[in-house]
């Protein structure tokens, strides 16, 4: 039987207590996950805060992006392993894992390490008040240990976008996966072992959030900031942990993001652009789309389209050849998301398509499917309209002017991004500065350059990570004066 053991000071720990992790596809047993408790969380915590003070502390930057770039090689070196885990632990296409989890979980390394020298830090030199000269320049330091709190959804790509930066900084962590994915985190805990990491930088602790390994590690006061992805009401408990000590947050929370469709748009790639931002991930992405507003005069058009491209998705386990939708993460969501799909229902929507499980051969019947769905008709208060539901649905309303679109896209708690689809290049632009979002794309959808600003407005985050904006939260900036 499998086992996923902490990773703690350069060792894998067992603990007294394991929970199962089993497959979406099919719900059977991948393995036994050992949940570390109080004890191992301070274990962990105490060997990061160690780690600050030995060979890392003191290891030149240069040798540091050194390392970060063996790990990121380490990574491709046992791609296959990456990726076998990754598609167990979430039921994800082959053909997704293996273009943007994998080596985005490779490439988080090798940017952030890179970054840290291209990024200059303030000077100024002035006069000081009895005639002379002092000249003050910042210097960056690392914050201390990071807590790095994941989901589950894009699991070795979203834990690396946080730990390849705070490494990057000098930094050590405790990353808790989520219960739900915690193949891959712990495999790169024998890339960080093989690639000569020192002990304590890197520790993984695996269990659950309340009163499990989530709670201890951000009540931990030996934690100096937290970095997490999730949802917003976990953010907001997360949120009353950090409080204490005031450490520093870093969230990327949910969203209810707005896709929009201008008649003049490239009609074929507006359809592709919308499907895949709906039903990637089999809808499990938090910058999908689940609020398409569609102007009027091709709106009858692309409902039919955007419908046609649902019914031919594949539905099936990752290994299938030309499979495009694979299962939810666990039965537990998959009731959330049946639920909404009835409730859609009974608020009168029109269900385009979908709105069920799928037939499945006998030995995926206890794996956790849904249909891609579509709904027409339903007001901006209902139900699915309003709030996340994280599956492979979408509600299609159509519109007429820019003011009201924008208005539309507007009406939500949310704030993380949104995908608009137009010709024209004043009716993009004014899109992208009047939705209140932290991404905007234009003409295309999870196109990331990560040089840029990535995060959440409104409940869909705080604070921005990417490029110099990572640097900022994982480093403290040190003023450093000299009177000359
Ligand atoms: P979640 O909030 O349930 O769990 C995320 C992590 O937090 C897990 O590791 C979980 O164990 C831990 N956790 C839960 N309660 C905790 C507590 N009280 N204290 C400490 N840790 C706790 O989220 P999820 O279901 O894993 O992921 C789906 C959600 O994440 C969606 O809302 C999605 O929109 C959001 N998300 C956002 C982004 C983004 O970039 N904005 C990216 C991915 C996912
Ligand atoms: O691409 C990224 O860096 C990123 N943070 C993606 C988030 C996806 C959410 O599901």
């Amino acid at each position: 039987m499998k086992q996923f053991m902490n990773f703690i000071n350069g060792e894998f720990v067992a603990s007294g207590k394991t929970f199962e992790n089993r497959a979406p596809t099919d719900n059977s047993l991948i393995g036994l996950v050992h949940e570390a408790g109080a004890a191992e969380v301070d274990a962990a915590v105490k060997a990061a805060r160690a780690a600050l003070r030995g060979d890392w502390g003191r290891m030149s930057a240069a040798k540091r992006t050194e390392m970060l770039h063996a790990v990121a090689d380490g990574i491709n070196r046992r791609f296959d392993d990456f990726l076998q885990a990754e598609m167990a632990d979430t039921g994800k296409p082959l053909s997704l894992a293996s273009h943007i989890d994998i080596p985005r979980g490779a490439a988080n390394f090798k940017v952030f390490a890179d970054l840290v020298h291209n990024v200059p830090t303030e000077s100024f030199r002035m006069t000081t008040p009895d005639g002379g000269t002092a000249v003050s320049y910042g210097v960056r330091s690392p914050l201390g240990v990071i807590a790095v709190v994941c989901p589950w959804n894009l699991p070795l790509l979203l834990m690396t976008w946080k730990v390849g930066p705070a490494l990057a900084c000098g930094n050590t962590v405790v990353v808790k996966p989520s219960e739900e994915t915690p193949a891959t985190a712990t495999l790169l805990g024998e890339v960080m072992k093989a690639v000569g990491v020192p002990d304590g930088v890197y520790n993984v602790v695996h269990g659950f959030g309340p009163d499990s390994a989530g709670e201890y590690l951000t009540r931990h006061p030996g934690v100096s900031g937290i970095t997490f992805t999730g949802e917003t009401r976990t953010g907001e408990v997360i949120m009353t942990a950090a409080a204490r000590g005031v450490r520093p947050v870093s969230f990327e929370l949910g969203g209810k993001n707005a896709g929009i469709v201008f008649a003049d748009a490239n009609f074929e790639q507006a359809v592709a652009g919308i499907a895949r931002s709906s039903f990637e991930n089999c809808g499990q992405v938090c910058l999908g789309t689940e609020r398409v507003y569609v102007q009027r005069p091709i709106f009858e058009r692309f409902v039919q389209a955007l419908k046609a491209r649902a019914e031919a998705l594949v539905i099936g386990p990752s290994t299938q050849p030309g499979v495009g939708l694979g299962p939810l993460i666990s039965a537990e969501h998959q009731r959330k998301v049946l639920s909404y799909y009835e409730r859609a229902r009974a608020e009168g929507a029109t269900v385009v398509t979908g709105g069920g499980v799928p037939e499945m051969p006998a030995a995926l019947a206890a794996g956790h499917w849904v249909q891609p769905t579509i709904w027409t008709g339903l007001p901006e208060t209902a139900a699915v309209v309003r709030e996340e539901v994280f599956g492979p649905c979408c509600h299609v309303a159509p519109f007429d002017t820019v003011d009201e679109v924008i208005a539309l896209a507007n009406d939500t708690d949310y704030g993380l991004c949104t995908t608009v689809w137009t010709q024209d290049v004043s009716v993009a632009n004014r899109c992208g500065q009047e939705i209140d979002v932290g991404l905007c794309w234009i003409n295309s959808w999870f196109l990331r350059d990560l040089r840029t600003a990535f995060g959440g407005a409104k409940a869909s985050g705080i604070g921005r990570e990417g490029g110099v904006h990572s640097l900022e939260f994982y480093s403290e900036l040190r003023n450093v004066m000299v009177k000359l």
